[in-house]
């Protein structure tokens, strides 16, 4: 079976196991290849791109964290750096275990912690730690060969998964002491028990490797590593029958020189137009990184959110009564203690976590322009009322809306109340209105009527239903005054656009105002609850009622 991509979780698990698959590629009969990686993303690139297995290169992760590939990174910060490899693949890794960290106890705590962490296999190296890079100075000192057969019989007695590997590398032919040398240490290896020899070579020809490859004679699978020799084409060393070749630094040098080059462009032009095609998109990111999983499991463990509503406020009006102060902008925008009205509206429904917001705008529209709003334009504002005006934003009337008028202040407890509240029309109604101003002709006023009065003390919880509204109810029947503010349940939103779709049809939408909405709806037998609350709010039709505002906040 092929390796697996988990559905339930982002880190992959594979069948067969990774120390399996490992095997398998050095044992095979036609030559494999490993790419070089040196962090989770490169991996993952690796294994996008069909490769069967991996090379964790001591270069390439010691320059990923920007250190020298002197053992600078201690072996568990190289392990740390593993763990997120293998977690983001399915395909085996081998690790350049460099000297193997210290001599046979620190190889025998390396082999158990790669296995815990999934890592197909180990290279290490004849040579003494702290390691230098093969391609760095001449003579390097290598291992004494017993000392180093002990670490590889070290390894192979502490490995608790018979399919990891160890793969002994050779630097005989590295550190100038010649083929003899190489296979007397390689066969050595062989006998210690290494599953596959590396036979390194820093020449940029394959003499030497091809050499060994004929005298070695299939003893043990043999890995290369062609850094230095790329020139000679692959089929002459899968022609002498090479088990291993390791691409061994290519993405980091590769990601190095494009790095360098998206640097320097965005410095020299100061600018990102030069660059964004040349580089992988974010979206390309969140791909390589799963994201698709997390939103699934999102679906799956996350406790299901109810969507706050969109609200939308009806800003169209002038608002003649403030005069002046209105020549400007429309009273929405009236500076109430340092803010426009309009923007204490919006922080308060922010408050509430509701987003979305429309704005239907019609006076001097242009002034009205806080940022992330969607604005709807009123232009017959001077001839329309209030229903024309939230017909301008009939596209935002679905699901859950607040609806509200853009010249109100209100405390912030009671749009939560409304948002709770049960019905599919909602209207949050003042019983308090005598308080506001006694006389119920002194200004326009959206008196309510509902199925009994506000009550004071604990049990005001039956559903109180809404029986009239607008100017002619009698005075002895009015319970409260609707502050402008209203909610529409999905369905409420539905019956609310049909209703402006007959009233368009019988010639009333232009003219109409909320209440006569309202009064139409309960007319053909929707049910419009009244929501109750007691003063803490104000709306600002004329001078007094700035005074009021100001006093308000
Ligand atoms: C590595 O990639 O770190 C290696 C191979 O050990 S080399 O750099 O050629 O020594
Ligand atoms: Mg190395």
């Amino acid at each position: 079976m092929r390796a697996v991509k988990s559905e339930a979780m982002a880190i992959q698990t594979s069948d067969p196991s990774k120390f399996r698959q490992l095997r398998t590629l050095l044992e095979s009969a036609d030559t494999e290849f490993l790419m070089e990686a040196h962090n989770g993303i490169s991996a993952k690139i690796a294994e996008e791109t069909g490769f069967k297995g991996i090379w964790a290169s001591g270069l390439s992760i010691s320059a990923a964290l920007g250190v020298r590939d002197s053992n600078e990174a201690s072996w568990t910060q190289v392990l740390e750096v593993l763990e997120f490899m293998a977690d983001a693949t399915t395909i085996p890794i081998l690790v350049d275990g460099d000297t193997g960290y210290g001599n046979f106890n620190n190889m025998r705590r390396a082999v158990q912690k790669l296995i815990q962490r999934g890592i197909g296999g180990i290279c290490i190296e004849d040579k003494l730690f702290p390691k230098t890079n093969s391609f760095i100075g001449e003579g390097q000192p290598l291992a004494d060969i017993d000392e180093f057969c002990g670490k590889i019989k070290a390894g192979k007695d502490s490995q608790t998964d018979a399919d990891f590997s160890i793969v002994a590398r050779v630097e005989a032919l590295i550190s100038g002491w010649g083929m003899e040398e190489a296979l007397k240490r390689a066969e050595a290896y062989r006998k210690a028990g290494a599953d596959a020899i590396l036979i390194h070579s820093k020449r940029n020809d394959a003499i030497e490797i091809l050499q060994f490859l004929k005298e070695w004679a299939n003893r043990a699978p043999v890995v290369i590593v062609p850094t230095t020799y790329y020139k000679t084409p692959t089929k002459e060393f899968q022609d002498a029958k090479t088990s291993v070749i390791i691409w061994a630094n290519h993405n980091i040098r590769a990601s190095i020189a494009a790095m360098r080059d998206v640097s320097a462009r965005i410095q020299r032009e100061q600018f990102l137009g030069g660059v964004e095609d040349n580089i992988a998109t974010v979206n390309d990111i969140f791909n390589l990184a799963g994201n698709a999983e997390l939103s699934q499991a999102e679906k799956r463990y996350l406790p299901v959110t109810k969507p706050m509503p969109r609200a939308i406020v009806l800003a169209a009006s002038r608002g003649n009564e403030l005069g002046g102060l209105t020549e400007h902008h429309p009273k929405c925008m009236i500076d109430i203690r340092g803010q426009p009205l309009l923007r204490r509206m919006v922080s308060t429904l922010n408050e509430e976590k509701i987003r979305e917001i429309a704005v239907v705008r019609g006076y001097k529209k242009e002034t009205v322009n806080l940022p992330s709003i969607d604005y709807v334009d009123n232009d017959r504002y001077m001839v329309t009322g209030e229903v024309a005006t939230l017909a301008c934003a009939e596209k935002f009337i679905k699901g859950d809306v607040i609806v509200s008028y853009g010249d109100i202040l209100f405390r912030h407890y009671i749009l939560p109340l409304l948002i709770n509240a049960e019905g599919d029309i909602v209207l949050a109604v003042d019983a308090l209105w005598r308080e506001r101003d006694p006389d119920p002709q002194s200004h326009v006023r959206d008196l309510v009527q509902g199925s009994r009065p506000f009550r004071t003390g604990y049990l005001d919880d039956d559903a109180v239903h809404l029986k009239g509204m607008g100017r002619d109810i009698k005075a002895d029947n009015v319970h409260g005054e609707w502050i402008g503010l209203a909610k529409l349940s999905a369905k409420g939103s539905e019956l609310v656009k049909a209703e402006m779709a007959a009233m368009r049809a019988d010639g009333t939408a232009e003219n109409a105002d909320l209440t006569m909405l309202f009064a139409r709806l309960i007319k053909s037998g929707a049910d419009i609850r009244v929501l109750y609350v007691t003063g803490h709010w104000l709306d600002v039709d004329n001078a007094t009622d700035l005074e009021n505002a100001q006093k308000f906040l």
